[in-house]
């Protein structure tokens, strides 16, 4: 049993309700039990920035699945919210996207799965939502999720009612 931490993100459509709906179909994924969801964050666009505010939560969730089994689970929901990834668009709209930013302590470094989330130390709009529900969990080789957030900037990042 592994606690793993995904990170929600979209910015296309209703996102708000495309991440209500995700935190659900993220509940309901087999042998996965959802330990806590985040508030959702309106978060300015990072890397290609000429595009809408995305929303921005994280879920925790208790699983058996092995880490990269639950990637393909986490891709499969993506595509099922409509996820179309174009070729050249490596930070561009997206309907949904669900990124694996922990699992457990694990470093996992497979050319299709690289966990921790490579970018999870230095982005405020994953952190900020991870540290709503697993402010102690440790970024294997950048420490607690509260550690790497102090020091950066997250006034730009307004948190959601509901
Ligand atoms: N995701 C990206 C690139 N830029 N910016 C924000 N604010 N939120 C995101 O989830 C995000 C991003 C690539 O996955
Ligand atoms: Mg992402
Ligand atoms: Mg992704």
């Amino acid at each position: 049993m592994v606690m793993a931490c995904v990170g929600l993100g979209a910015n296309l459509g209703d996102a708000q309700a495309t991440l209500r709906a995700a935190v659900a179909a993220l509940a309901a994924l087999p042998r996965c039990r959802l330990l806590a969801a985040s508030r959702q964050y309106r978060t300015p666009a990072w890397g290609n920035e000429a595009q809408p505010d995305f929303i921005n939560a994280a879920v925790a969730l208790e699983t058996t699945l092995p880490a990269e089994e639950l990637l393909a689970q986490l891709l499969a929901t993506e595509q099922s919210f409509g996820r179309v990834r174009l070729p050249g668009q490596h930070w561009g709209p997206r309907t949904l996207d669900l990124d694996l930013l922990l699992y457990g302590e694990q470093v996992i470094d497979l050319p299709q799965l690289k966990v921790p989330h490579p970018y999870l130390h230095e982005r405020a709009f994953a952190l900020l939502p991870l540290a709503d529900i697993a402010a102690d969990a440790v970024i294997p080789g950048h420490g607690t999720v509260r550690a790497a957030l102090v020091g950066m900037k997250t006034c730009d990042i307004t948190p959601l009612g509901g």
